[in-house]
Parts: C-alpha cells; structure tokens; sequence
C-alpha cells in the first residue's frame, strides 16, 4: 500500500512510511512546541511590551508634571522679583501653589510681632477666603508650632478643624462654606524662613486627605525660602520708597510725594476733586529763630509747627512738607469760606504753641501766614493753584504776617501793577 506522502508526495512503501510518520510525528510535535514556545514568548514580549509603554507613559506623565511644576516655581521667581511689592508675591505665589501641588487652597501669612497676620488666602477657583484670623505665633495650633520650630507640617486628615480660627466646616463664615464644596482635609504648612529667622508661613490644603506628598513638600520648601526672600526684599523696598517720599525731619509726605499725588490721585479723573483748597503755609521770620536759637533748635520749632498742622487737618485732607520752612495743604471736599475757617484755626493753633528751648527758656511766639486757592473757582489745575496759593501767601506777609489769605484776580493784578 502507498500513501502519498505529506512532505514529498512520493510513494512509499509501509516500513518507510512507519518510519516517516514517527519522523513527521516527532517534528510536528517539535514544531508546536516550537511555535508554542515562540507564542508564549511573544506573549510574554507583548505583555512587556504592554508594561514597558504603560511605564513610558507613566515617566513621560510624571516628567511632564514635574516640568509644568518647575515652570510654575520659574513663574513665580521671576514674578516676585519684577516689582517686588508684597501684593505681587502674594498673589503670585497663591496662584502658583495652587498649579505646582493641585492644592484647593493657600493661606499665605507675616509674622507682625507675635501675631501671624494673613496676607493672602485663595482657594482653587481664585475665591478669596475671608474672615481668617491672626494667630499668635506662641499659640499651640499646627501654624503656630510650624513658626516656632521653623519645620515644616504635613496633616493628612480633619485639617479644617486645625486652622486658624477653627471654625466649624457648617459655620458660614468658614473656608469651606466660602468656596461652596466640602472641608478641607489634608494639609502642608510650610514656614516661610530667611537665614534663622521665620517670617510667616505658607499653608496648602486639600479637600482630600492623604493628598500631598513627600515630593510636594520638597517643592513646597523650594518655593517657600524663595517665597520668604522675597518678601523680607519687598519690606526693604517699601522701606527705601517710603523714606524717599517722606521727609526725615517732620515725617510728613515730601514735595516729591506731591508731585507724585499731581501725577496720580490729583490728576485721576474718577478720584477727581470736584471742589478743593490748596493752602501754602510759610512759618514767619523763621531765620531768626535760626539765628538765634541756633539749627537744632530751628529744627524742633519746624517738628512741633508740623505736628500741629498735622493735627489741625482732618483724616480726608492732604498735608506736605513743600520746602524748608513752607508746607502744601489739600483741603479736600471744602468750600472756600471752610477752609478759610480750617486756616484761621490752624494759624491760631501755631501762634498759641508755648515753645521752649534748653537754656532758653520761653520762646517767642511762632506765627505763619497762609495763601489759599480754590478750586474750581480760581482754576481746575492743582499744580496752578498751588502757584496761586503762594502768591496769597506772600500777600498775607505783605500786609503783616501771621494772617490768612484768599486768592483774588484783582490782588494779583494790584501786585503786578
Ligand atoms: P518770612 O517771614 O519772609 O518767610 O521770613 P523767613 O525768615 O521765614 O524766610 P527766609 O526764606 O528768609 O528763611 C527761611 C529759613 O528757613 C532759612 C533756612 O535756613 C531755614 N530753614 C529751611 N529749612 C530748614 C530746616 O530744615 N531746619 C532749620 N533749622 N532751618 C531751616
Ligand atoms: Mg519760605
Ligand atoms: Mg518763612
């Protein structure tokens, strides 16, 4: 008998055939042991293949967080240190804490003496929080532990009811019912520290618990010490600004502050000054007290003449130190006859000071004499009107000193003529 042959599809005969069917037998076997073996590991390759994509997928995500992270730490250095004004660090620094941890919210506070005072508080949709208080830095909550120690603090659970005032989550005025959705529950509170000292501290909440890590926190401390810097530099900047625009001597806002105000407030239209009067007062015959008393003593006369015009002008009004021995005052809001009668008390308030000096004894009285110009009678340009207050000012010298006067056309021309 013949049987064709699966391979060769020649005829063989029975022995061969046995022969040739174990043969085929062993390699058919052979093969799917081969080709299971190959299945398997491709199987095996897909399935690495699989876990190696799923892990590519997992660092390139993690790589792209951590790159969005330090975009938003690059952010806010390089904001911060643009204008270098507290509002500007706080409001930077919340916006950011909330895309570098996913926090729901970042109260920001300074210490102030013993007090953490807040300084900024937002949750995640840009809700202002409101209503938190001042807590003490000897106080035993979490921020003030946080302060004292100048360590860092993670809470992972019921973090609401730690805060600050620790208000219940149902209380309306809490910071959970002020964004509208549930408690905070897990936290980072970083302390915000330049060299030893501590200057305020940076809370991070979520509403879900166990949410930071301990890579959050390293990204927390990076961006609390360049957070903390800053705002020990903007404290020296606002230091330098308000000393370039305050005089040393009478600590009253400087000539340069008014120029500033007649660029600013005074020349902003929806601030506008519907009516105003802007007095020029000059302390009379001061170079004798100079003269005779000697600088120093000059200089006190000028502190306490200062003090009292200062005390004799209402909160709403605006008072200068011009020049050596002259000040610029806005009456803001005041008809020409009020601010003749605020005058004519502040003139009566300097001639009644009872001053002495060292050695001295009694000094004779202290006068000035005042020029007023109102607007928008005499004109709507407060620079011009200044310039107008001081010819009525020299009127009140020339007609004896220790006077007020109003400005008047006809004065200025009777001057001239
Ligand atoms: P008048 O009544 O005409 O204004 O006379 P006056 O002496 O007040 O005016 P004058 O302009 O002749 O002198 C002003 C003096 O004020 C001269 C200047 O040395 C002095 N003075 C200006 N600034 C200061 C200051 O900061 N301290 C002291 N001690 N004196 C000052
Ligand atoms: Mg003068
Ligand atoms: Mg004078």
């Amino acid at each position: 008998m013949c049987w064709p042959s699966r391979y060769s599809g020649v005829k063989m005969s029975d022995r061969r055939f046995g022969l040739a069917l174990a043969l085929s037998l062993g390699a058919t076997g052979g093969l799917s042991a081969a080709v299971g073996f190959l299945l398997s590991r491709l199987r095996l390759s897909g399935e690495s293949a699989r876990a190696e994509r799923a892990a590519m997928v997992e660092a390139t995500e993690t790589l792209r967080r951590r790159n969005a992270q330090l975009t938003s730490l690059h952010h806010v250095f390089s904001e911060m240190t643009e204008t270098l004004t507290l509002s500007n660090i706080v409001r930077t620094t919340l916006r950011e804490a909330h895309k570098i941890i996913a926090a729901d919210m970042v109260v920001m506070r300074k210490l102030q003496g013993d007090q953490l005072v807040v300084i900024g508080a937002m949750a995640d949709d840009g809700i202002e929080i409101e209503g938190l208080e001042s807590v003490s830095v000897s106080g035993d909550g979490p921020t003030s532990r946080v302060a004292r120690r100048g360590r860092l603090m993670r809470i992972d659970s019921d973090g609401e009811s730690m805060m600050g005032n620790r208000r219940p989550t149902t209380d309306p005025g809490s910071p959970s019912s002020q964004t509208g959705r549930g408690p905070f529950e897990s936290g980072v509170i970083t302390p915000l520290i330049v060299g030893a000292r501590v200057v305020g501290t940076m809370s991070c909440w979520s509403r879900l618990t166990h949410h930071f890590t301990q890579e959050d926190e390293q990204l927390l401390e990076m961006m609390a010490s360049s957070v903390a810097t800053a705002i020990v530099a903007s404290e020296a900047v606002a230091d330098s600004e308000r000393h370039a625009y305050i005089d040393s001597l009478t600590n009253l806002p400087n000539r340069r502050r008014l120029n500033q105000d007649l660029d600013g407030a005074f020349a902003d239209p929806s601030l506008a000054l519907s009516y105003a009067v802007i007095a020029m007062v000059d302390v009379d015959h001061f170079k004798r007290f100079n003269d005779e008393y000697g600088h120093r003593i000059g200089d006190t006369i000028l502190q306490e003449v200062s003090a009292t015009l200062r005390r004799g002008v209402r909160v709403s009004d605006r008072i200068y130190r011009y020049g050596g021995e002259e000040f610029v005052i806005v009456f803001t809001n005041t008809s020409q006859d009020e601010a003749f009668r605020l005058a004519e008390n502040l003139r009566q308030s300097v001639q009644d000071l009872r001053l002495s000096a060292e050695g001295h004894g009694a000094l004779e009285p202290v006068t000035i004499s005042v020029g007023l110009a109102c607007l928008p009678e005499h004109g709507t340009d407060v620079a011009e009107l200044i310039e107008l207050a001081d010819i009525a000012m020299y009127h009140s010298k020339t007609s004896g000193r220790n006077r007020v006067t109003v400005w008047a056309a006809e004065a200025e021309q009777s001057e001239a003529a």
